[in-house]
């Protein structure tokens, strides 16, 4: 066969149907035969849209999402979405036809040496040194993606598609994970029997390894609260008694009284990240006294960042399942007081929600202040926070939600709630702008069924909302809700906070984004109202699932700010010119 047909049948071997990306003559004599092979090619309108959507769809189904380019650029400009799918351990193979082997080096057309830009954000690096290591390699890239939990990139000089091979596809070649060692199971099943306050944090694990079920069976042995980690609010149900909601920015007062008071934590699934643990709404939580049992399905995160006591190489799924039936017969500590737990519980769960509820506007002054110039201004704007309860409330069942990076889109934290895994996509510990509305087009490929909702700031849906053309276009049909309150907001926080309201580039003159998605071929909805924002929603998904059209809806709020993102990174600013003594 041709190496292109080796690349084309490994692709095959591994179940391949969907592939995002720009075409280009470099990879153009596989493409051909894509569809032959079963594979769809979505083209996108930038790059790095393609790997977004690649991630989106990954972390939805499951399986491997793929994304491929045109050397040079068209790589490139996947550099950012790749990162965002390292730190979300999504199984995404990026495919990087290079300058072909007789011209590299000579400054040629569109050349670059691909694997440096990638190394840190990937798991694995196959580079097809040649063309009779087509089918090898490509196969070993996959089989590392899903192995890894991450990336993984399988790098092609161009010219060596062509030529004529003898070589065997390769069949998968699947890890069979297990729930960890006798030892250390065992040592946590001691610990949770004698623990009188256990605290599950669930993690991104959990949905990984398809374990909600098992999760929930090992807290409700336990009878303990359990919390999410920093977004992934979709790892437990949100309907169970025992859920109380995300930790981490603008996560859930309750998760973090509760953790407070646990003697033992058992933190499943998570590798404990710094930005997903530090101190919020003033509340320093971590329980430093605390035993924590800590079980990833990588070693390397095994008491990397918090001090841990057992610390178990597993898959959540598993481990949850060996620790439920190591507890099944014993007698525990915490059974006595069972009841008493799942009151205060409650209580704390309760107060939460009332402080949701009565919290409709952020009170700092800086917010006060422009929440008086806007009933000045001309024009109906809208609280963050009221409009955030409206879409939880109006929110569909099964749906996918995907936020991005910006102030109001971190608020919703604290409103997005789910029943079951694979639903809630984030730029986790990355933390670009322009992440949502081309992850949740990948979700939707991924998940045609079910409603796909994609938040943004009308900051980053100015880098992202191009991809609209790629759901017009192609029949996958999503909604955007974007929250237009002119500013880049996120930023502007932090001039509200240490430089005295100085503001340098954060405002934002926006034109009409309904009126671009519709020019695109969506369908447009602005809200100036509080009690249009859910019926919006519901319009926008009905429209989804049964017209497939995409809708983007503009959201008119005020510029209030709710908490920064970083305010453990920055200090007051410190001027020694006398130039600028006065940027204090
Ligand atoms: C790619 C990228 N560029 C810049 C930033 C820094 N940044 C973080 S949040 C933010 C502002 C987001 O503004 P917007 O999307 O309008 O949301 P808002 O904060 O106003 O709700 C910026 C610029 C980033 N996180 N990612
Ligand atoms: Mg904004």
């Amino acid at each position: 066969m041709t190496p292109s047909e080796a690349f084309v049948e490994t692709l095959a071997a591994n179940g391949v149907d969907t592939i995002f990306g720009i075409m280009g003559s470099a990879f153009m004599d596989a493409m051909d035969i894509f569809a032959p092979a079963g594979i769809r090619l979505i083209p996108v309108v930038h790059e790095q849209g393609a790997a977004h959507m690649a991630d989106g769809f990954a972390r939805v189904s499951g399986r491997h999402g793929v994304v491929i380019g045109q050397n040079g650029p068209g790589i490139s400009n996947c550099v950012t979405a790749i990162a965002a799918a390292f730190w979300a351990h999504s199984p995404v193979v990026i495919v990087t036809p290079e300058a072909g082997t007789m011209g590299i080096g000579l400054g040629g057309f569109q050349e670059a040496h691909q694997l440096p830009m990638f190394q840190e954000f990937t798991k694995y690096q196959a580079h097809v040194n040649n063309p009779r290591r087509m089918a090898e390699l490509t196969g070993r890239a996959f089989d590392r993606a899903m192995s890894e939990i991450g990336p993984t990139q399988i790098n092609i000089p161009r010219d060596h598609f062509y030529g004529e091979i003898d070589t065997e596809i390769p069949q998968p070649n699947r890890l069979d994970r297990g729930a960890g060692g006798a030892r250390s199971l065992e040592a946590a099943a001691e610990l949770l029997a004698q623990a009188s306050f256990p605290v599950i944090v669930a993690g991104g694990g959990v949905v990984m390894a398809d374990g909600m079920a098992e999760c929930v069976a090992l807290a409700e042995r336990l009878g303990a609260p359990v919390v999410n980690s920093y977004l992934h609010n979709d790892s437990f149900p949100a309907s169970h008694q025992q859920w109380c909601g995300p930790l981490g920015y603008q996560g859930s007062k309750a998760a973090m009284k509760l953790i407070a008071q646990a003697d033992v934590v058992l933190a499943l699934g998570t590798r404990l990240g710094p930005f997903g643990t530090l101190p919020q709404h003033g509340l320093d939580y971590w329980p430093q006294q605390a035993k924590i049992i800590q079980i990833d399905a990588d070693h390397k995160m095994l008491g990397l960042v918090k001090k841990i006591d057992v610390g178990i190489c597993g898959d959540a799924r598993l481990a949850a399942e060996a620790l439920t039936e190591r507890l099944a017969t014993r007698t525990l500590a915490c059974d006595a007081t069972r009841a008493e737990r799942a009151e205060r519980t409650r209580t704390e769960k309760a107060d939460w929600e009332q402080e949701l509820s009565d919290w409709t506007h952020e009170r700092d002054p800086f917010s006060l202040d422009v929440i008086a110039e806007a009933e000045q201004e001309e024009g109906s704007w809208l609280h963050p926070r009221q409009v955030l309860r409206e879409l939880e409330k109006a929110m569909p069942a099964h749906a996918m939600v995907s936020t991005d990076i910006g102030n109001i889109n971190s608020v919703a934290n604290s409103y997005l709630r789910f029943e079951e895994p694979r639903s809630f996509l984030a730029p986790m510990s990355w933390g670009n702008c322009g992440y949502a509305l081309p992850t949740v087009i990948g979700a939707k490929v991924a998940a045609p069924a079910r409603p796909a909702i994609a938040y943004a700031g009308d900051g980053a849906w100015g880098m992202s909302m191009g991809e609209i053309l790629t759901a017009v276009r192609h029949d996958i049909p999503v909604t955007a809700v974007v929250f237009h309150n002119r500013q880049w907001g996120a930023e502007k926080k932090n001039q509200v906070d240490f430089y005295s309201r100085r503001f340098v580039a954060g405002e934002l003159d926006n034109p009409s984004f309904a009126g671009i998605g519709r020019a695109m071929g969506a369908e447009g909805i602005v809200v100036e109202k509080l009690q249009d924002v859910g019926p919006a929603l519901q319009r926008a998904v009905d429209l989804q699932l049964n017209d497939r059209k995409t809708c983007v809806i503009e959201i008119m709020c005020t510029r209030e700010l709710g908490d920064p993102f970083r305010r453990d990174a920055l200090s007051k600013p410190v001027r020694l010119l006398e130039k600028y003594k006065d940027y204090v």
